[in-house]
């Protein structure tokens, strides 16, 4: 049966990637396939806005680099804490694109230390594999915790030119280091061969506005998961324009259960 068609218990006991499989076990558990984009611009509201979403989502998406007042102590950690009193994994969108030692020591170091902290991080295929194999030498590094990585086949944004043969080359990519690559950033899913399995984590998505005045395009809930998406990600239409992200963060999640069931047969 096509993975688009198993129930993430089933695709987590046969997934080659440690990250993957800890994923697929956590939205089962916790019943929810959302990721939620925690676009904000300093620490106490990024905090804020994670503890009242923490029982709705299975992943939190962060820019780490837009948070003004961002410390390691005071921003990094009390997230750790969340994580654990929340149950949900942590993805830096931090969207690598160079050459792959300067990705390993970006990843590894600096202020953010992502390597250390995130368990998943995602990269553009431009370089070329370098870009994989700099980010996985910088994640045996900098701990002996499973790190896993999310490529970009395709993005929601207007014009975009990550289609066709930049998407399948892509995918070759991620080919060719299938433990820690486990995913892409998509909007389709991707072509799976033999045993391959890909997560697809979607982007672009809200349930009452169409997009943004910068390119941005959003589908529905149902129309992502139909079409094969595993994780919705959302961001301003859980917090955006004054909404209450108790409500909405409980409106997404339903949406996003509600929609993988149906995709499984499970209803
Ligand atoms: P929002 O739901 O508020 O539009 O936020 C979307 C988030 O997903 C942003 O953090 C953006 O960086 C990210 N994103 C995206 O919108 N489209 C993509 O194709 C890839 C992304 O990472």
């Amino acid at each position: 049966m096509a993975n688009i068609n198993l129930t993430y218990e089933e695709r987590a006991a046969k997934h080659p990637s440690p990250v993957a499989r800890r994923l697929l076990n956590l939205m089962a558990q916790k019943k929810t396939n959302l990721c939620a984009s925690l676009d904000v611009y300093t620490t106490k509201e990024f905090l804020d806005l994670l503890d009242t979403l923490g029982p709705y989502i299975a992943l939190v998406k962060s820019h780490v680099d837009v948070i003004d007042d961002f410390t390691y102590e005071g921003t990094v950690v009390p997230m750790l804490e969340l994580a654990k009193k929340h149950n949900f994994m942590i993805f830096e969108d931090r969207k690598f694109a160079d050459i792959g030692s300067t990705v390993k020591a970006q990843y590894g170091g600096g202020i953010y230390k992502i390597a250390k902290w995130s368990d998943i991080t995602n990269a553009h295929g431009v370089p070329g594999a370098g870009i994989v194999t700099g980010l996985e030498a910088a994640a045996k590094e900098a701990t002996n915790e499973p790190r896993g990585l999310i490529m970009l086949a395709e993005l929601s944004s207007k014009g975009s030119l990550a289609t066709g043969e930049y998407t399948a080359k892509t995918v070759d990519i991620a080919r060719q280091n299938k433990g820690f690559v486990f995913g892409f950033i998509a909007q389709n899913r991707m072509e799976e061969q033999d045993d391959e399995d890909w997560l697809i984590l979607t982007p672009g998505v809200g349930l009452d506005d169409k997009g943004d005045a910068f390119g941005q395009q959003y589908r529905t809930v149902g129309e992502v998961v139909k079409g094969g998406s595993d994780v919705i990600i959302v961001g301003r239409g859980l917090f955006g324009k004054g909404r209450d992200a108790n409500v909405e963060g409980k409106r997404y999640m339903e949406a996003g259960w509600n929609a993988y069931l149906q995709r499984v047969h499970k209803d």
